[in-house]
C-alpha cells in the first residue's frame, strides 16, 4: 500500500490513473430530534395523518405494487414482504399497544425494508419511529437492537447513505430519524440491517425541499470501479491534521474546512 495523493480545490478532485472519485452528498442526520429537523429543514408532513388502511402492500399478492399517501409512495424491495398502514381489516386490532409513534395509526412491516419515493426532488427526509423492546406486542417478534440504513437515490444513482445504530435509537419511546442532504434525491430505501422481522413502527413521513449547506468536504473513491473501503484518508491544511477512513461505499468526509485550498491524501493500492 502507498499513499496516492489527491489535490482537492473546492469540490474539484484531480484523480490519478486507476482511481476515480465522485462527490458524495453531504448529510446531516437527526436522531431523536424532530423539532430541530423541522426547524432546520423547513420540512412538513408528506403523508399527513396516517389513515387506517390495513395491509397496503403484500408480496404474495403483488410484489410490484405501490401505495401512495400524500406526496410519497411506498413500495416493496428485495427482502420486503408486506406493509400495513393502520390495522383495518386485519386480525390484529392495533399494531402498537400505545398507538405509537404518534398516538394514531402507525405503519408496520413484516421485514422492515421498503422504498419510499417522493413526488419530486427533496433534500430533507425523516419519519416518526419507535423501536419496542420491553413494550413489544405479542405479535412483534423477538426484540433486538435493530440498525437502520437509509439509502438516498436520485433516480438510479445512489447519492448518500446513513445508518442509525439500534443501540443509539432509544427503545419503547417515540423517536424520530431524519436526514438532510445538500444533494437532491427522490427515493429512499429503508433497510433494517438486522434481517430480523422484530417489529419497529413508523408514523408520519416528512420531506423538505431546502438544501443543506455544508461547510466541509466529502468524496468517494473507487479503484478500478470498486469502492475503496476502509482506506486511511487525511486532510492537510492549516491547523491539526484530520484523519478518517472510507466507509463501505468508499466515501469519506471532513467537516470545518476553512478556505478553499487543502490537500487530501488517500491510502490505496498501487495500480499496475
Ligand atoms: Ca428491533
Ligand atoms: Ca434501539
Ligand atoms: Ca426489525
Ligand atoms: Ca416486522
Amino acid at each position: 500500500m502507498t499513499y496516492r495523493t489527491f489535490i482537492v480545490v473546492g469540490a474539484t478532485v484531480l484523480s490519478l490513473a486507476g482511481f476515480s472519485t465522485a462527490q458524495a452528498a453531504n448529510l446531516k442526520t437527526y436522531l431523536d430530534n424532530k423539532a430541530a429537523f423541522l426547524a432546520d429543514t423547513g420540512a412538513a408532513s408528506a403523508t399527513g395523518v396516517l389513515p387506517d388502511a390495513g395491509r397496503v402492500l403484500d408480496v404474495s399478492i403483488d410484489p410490484l405494487g405501490s401505495y401512495t399517501l400524500g406526496s410519497v409512495t411506498f413500495a416493496l424491495t428485495v427482502g420486503s414482504d408486506n406493509v400495513a398502514v393502520g390495522a383495518s381489516g386485519l386480525a390484529i386490532p392495533d399494531w402498537y399497544p400505545e398507538g405509537a409513534p404518534d398516538g394514531l395509526n402507525d405503519i408496520a412491516l413484516g421485514f422492515e425494508r421498503m422504498q419510499v419515493s417522493t413526488s419530486g426532488p427533496v433534500y430533507a427526509f425523516g419519519f416518526d419511529f419507535i423501536e419496542p423492546d420491553t413494550t413489544i406486542p405479542s405479535w412483534g417478534g423477538t426484540p433486538e437492537e435493530s440498525t437502520y440504513e437509509l439509502l438516498l437515490f436520485d433516480g438510479p444513482a445512489l447519492v448518500g447513505q446513513v445508518q442509525f445504530l439500534g443501540t443509539d435509537t432509544p427503545n419503547d419511546v417515540n423517536t424520530f430519524l431524519g436526514v438532510w442532504s445538500d444533494t437532491a434525491f427522490d427515493r429512499v430505501l429503508i433497510n433494517d440491517l438486522s434481517g430480523n422481522d422484530d417489529d419497529e413502527y413508523f408514523g408520519e413521513f416528512y420531506t423538505g425541499t431546502a438544501a443543506y449547506v455544508f461547510s466541509g468536504i466529502t468524496g468517494c473513491v473507487q479503484v478500478n470501479g470498486a469502492p475503496l473501503v476502509g482506506a486511511k484518508v487525511q486532510k492537510m491544511q492549516n491547523g491539526p491534521l484530520q484523519k478518517t477512513t472510507t466507509d463501505a461505499a468508499g466515501c469519506y468526509g471532513f467537516s470545518a474546512v476553512s478556505g478553499k485550498k487543502f490537500k487530501v491524501q488517500i491510502q490505496g493500492p498501487v495500480i499496475p
